[in-house]
């Protein structure tokens, strides 16, 4: 490697063991399809399409040839009260791929920027009618809803939260973790029951003073959670019955990880609000999705004063971002027009199957999955729940497999593109890796 340790101090890395990193640095050069070339160009497999990013997979020609059009015609444009072509465009086609009922699109540029709009809208929108009260937020222990002030606020991750102390007004209903739902296969059968804490909290609470719901419909970051079945329903029924907004965090849920456009779809469920980023640029350059109903982006419409006045004061100096646009219409275009999301169906059962086969391995507690992805938990060392992700994530890596650790498991998140051998020869790395403590 070329660089010294002195100059890998100068960047402070975004949710990194920095001082572990910088003593035994993990650096990739290049990525083409399901794989990165690290430093010492070794051919590493990705694991989790680099950050449940990349499913097209790396290189795509279609999204570099418009990223780089986009440049040179129209490098940036003023977000605000200024518009261009290529963000219209995009919204349209956001709007074409999520529940009929969500219509209206609001660019960020990431993740973490989506939930923070989503609630301010939700705040907004209840002022806008007239019920300044309606303010708390509920989320979820172990949601994940990025590291802005609200998101961690509504987010139910402690490890996330107590550096920073309590941000916005939230509480949180119980996550979907039942023990006798351990090694279930997808959707486990047990645990809509759990929806109706939230019918609790709104007792606790009351509804008046309640904005919003935010949940991931398949927890993500937790270690891959998929909703119980029927659980997700009775949320939206709740929700309907006491006026709360539900809003689904389909950053890693959207866009066909789940083997449907949206989590929505593969549920059965429509929220007010949903929040995408991650592959809707196939993680290529960041870009963020708010997308809202009509009713909602109406009433801050019927509600802005004259119309020379924002309706909306909110948004970012990068905000539908012509290159992120260009970017977006390609990565979309590539995802429905090879049909990836029928490789998604095709290879989860293969998928499925394969994880499920590490059952029995030392130190495995439960394995997840839905779609392409999948959490495996495992065995704490005494007091030290992060340990032995971290120990195997790096055992992976030696084998040439990216794998991400995080929490007291790994996850899995292969790119659409995977084919049965991968799965098999991933998840063996695993199998293998778990295998090798004395
Ligand atoms: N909501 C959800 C549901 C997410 O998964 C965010 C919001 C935040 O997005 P940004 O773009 O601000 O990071 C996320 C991001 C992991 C992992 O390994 C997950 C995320 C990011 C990085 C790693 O589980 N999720
Ligand atoms: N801080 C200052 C001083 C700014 O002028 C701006 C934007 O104009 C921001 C923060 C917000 O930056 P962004 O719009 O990229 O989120």
């Amino acid at each position: 490697m070329t660089l010294s340790r002195e100059q890998l101090e100068a960047h402070w890395m975004p949710f990194t063991s920095n001082r572990q990193f910088k003593d035994h640095p993990r650096m990739m050069a290049s990525a083409k399809g399901a794989y990165y070339l690290d430093a010492d160009g070794r051919k590493i497999f990705d694991g989790l399409s680099g950050l449940w990013t990349c499913g097209l997979g790396h290189g795509r020609e279609e999204i570099t040839a418009a990223v780089s059009a986009q440049m040179s015609s129209l490098d940036y444009s003023p977000g605000f009260q200024y518009g261009h072509e290529l963000s219209f465009k995009l919204a349209n086609k956001v709007v074409e791929l999520t529940p009929s009922k969500l219509d209206h699109v609001f660019f960020t540029d990431s993740g973490s920027e989506t939930i923070d709009t989503a609630l301010k809208m939700a705040r907004g929108y209840w002022r806008s009618k007239g019920q300044p009260g309606k303010s708390k937020f509920i989320g979820r222990i172990k949601g994940y809803h990025g590291v802005n002030y609200g998101g961690v606020g509504v987010g139910g991750i402690g490890f996330n939260r107590k550096m920073f102390g309590q941000s916005v007004d939230a509480d949180h209903m119980c996550d979907t973790l039942l023990d006798e739902n351990k090694f279930s296969r997808g959707m486990p059968a047990v645990g809509a029951h759990l929806a109706d804490e939230l019918e609790q909290l709104v007792q606790l609470h009351d509804a008046s003073n309640i904005a919003a719901v935010i949940v991931e419909p398949l927890s993500g970051t937790a270690g891959v959670l998929p909703p119980p079945v029927g659980y997700l329903n009775r949320l939206r029924e709740i929700c309907d019955k006491h006026d709360l907004l539900l809003i689904f965090d389909e950053v890693i849920t959207g866009f066909g990880r789940m083997g449907s456009m949206t989590g929505a779809e593969e549920f059965g469920v429509t929220p007010d609000i949903m929040t995408l980023a991650k592959q809707i640029t196939n993680g290529t350059i960041p870009l963020g999705a708010v997308v809202v109903g009509s009713e909602l982006y109406d009433t801050f419409m019927d509600n802005g004063g004259p119309d020379y006045m924002v309706e909306f004061p909110h948004g970012y100096t990068y905000s539908a971002h012509p290159v992120a646009c260009a970017a977006g219409i390609a990565a979309l275009d590539v995802l429905v027009d090879e049909k990836l999301i029928d490789n998604v169906k095709r290879m989860s059962s293969k998928f499925e199957a394969a994880v499920h086969s590490l059952k029995g391995s030392p130190f495995v507690t439960d394995i997840r999955n839905y779609g392409l992805s999948a959490g495996i938990s495992l065995e704490h060392y005494p007091g030290e729940p992060l340990r032995r992700p971290f120990e195997v994530g790096l055992k992976c890596l030696e084998k040439g497999f990216y794998v991400r650790w995080g929490g007291d498991t790994i996850q899995l998140a292969p790119p659409f593109i995977v084919d049965e051998k991968q799965i098999d020869d991933l998840i063996n790395a695993v199998g293998e890796s778990l295998h090798e403590f004395n």
